[in-house]
């Protein structure tokens, strides 16, 4: 008995967590499990997505990013802001479906949509063009996203747009997310360095993509290319969402970052205020 309570003692936090966390999966499932199968138009994308974010159009990169090139190949298609609890088959955020069919993975999307609807974005590109713009999407979505990451759910929390804020989560939902968010980290390998070398990786990227970038309109040149809808989703959260202090310090070394950005708005999203919640002082009409 006393093996038991000194367990108990010892092990409070991680019991509290688990429960927690069995708690919450069994919601999901449940939930799940009762979603009824809506009817969408046929040969239309529908892009599931978390819903608009305050001042661009998504806290998700990768929705940004999504959607960008939904645009940007003007395929028809519509959003659905469900994800947050209608999650992909890979359990991430965005995702899409078609005539049924669902594709997790905003790179797993595009190539579907590419293939789907016969669009090759880099055929006027040259094969170094087209390598050094996968090189980048790949630092962008699988690196640069971790220090954001990290600054919006670790580092800075309450910074920036405030995600426990934008999400709904209470106070004691937000410590599991950071817990979580802890966890993740650590497992990809970014958490395991000091918020000081994380940091410092960031701006490596973002001066890469300054030093990469340069004059050009574009990421790859004067056209628009899918590696932008990448460079443009990231960026888009440290432009106009803030993600604290050091991010915004960083990106201000760097203006043809932030020309990229409003070059990018202008061009595949005139509706951008229609798109956004102001701050979430009134409802997103897209
Ligand atoms: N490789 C994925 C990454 C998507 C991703 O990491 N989404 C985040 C939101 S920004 C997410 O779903 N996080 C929730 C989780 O990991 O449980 C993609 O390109 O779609």
């Amino acid at each position: 008995m006393d093996d038991i309570k000194s367990f108990l003692k010892t092990h409070y936090k991680e019991i509290c967590i688990t429960a927690s966390v069995g708690i919450v999966l069994v919601k999901v499932i449940k939930w799940r499990k009762k979603r009824v199968k809506k009817n969408y138009p046929p040969n239309t994308i529908i892009h599931h997505q978390i819903g608009r974010g305050p001042y661009a159009p998504s806290i998700t990169p990768f929705a940004v990013k999504l959607e960008t090139y939904l645009r940007m190949t003007k395929v028809p298609f519509m959003n659905e802001h469900d994800s947050l609890t209608n999650r992909s088959s890979k359990g991430k955020l965005t995702w899409i479906e078609y005539n049924g069919q669902e594709i997790a993975d905003s790179e797993f999307c595009i190539k579907f949509i590419n293939k789907t609807f016969n669009i090759d974005l880099d055929k006027n590109f040259s094969d170094e063009e087209i390598g050094a713009g996968r090189a980048i999407q790949r630092m962008v979505d699988e690196h640069l996203y971790w220090p954001l990451f990290l600054i919006r759910w670790v580092y800075d929390p309450r910074q920036g747009i405030d995600v426990g804020k934008q999400l709904g989560f209470s106070s004691w939902f937000m410590s599991l997310g950071v817990f979580f968010a802890k966890k993740q980290s650590y497992a990809q390998g970014v958490g395991r360095h000091t918020e000081e070398e994380v940091l410092q990786v960031m701006d490596e990227d973002l001066q890469a993509l300054s030093k990469f970038l340069g004059k050009k309109k574009f990421m790859l040149g004067e056209e628009a290319s899918q590696t932008d809808c990448a460079v443009f989703g990231i960026l888009s959260q440290i432009h106009w969402h803030g993600c604290g202090g050091a991010s915004e310090k960083f990106y201000k070394k760097y203006p043809n970052l932030s020309a990229y950005c409003e070059r990018m708005k202008a061009e595949f999203w005139p509706d951008w205020d229609d798109c956004i919640t102001h701050g979430g002082t009134r409802k997103a009409p897209k």
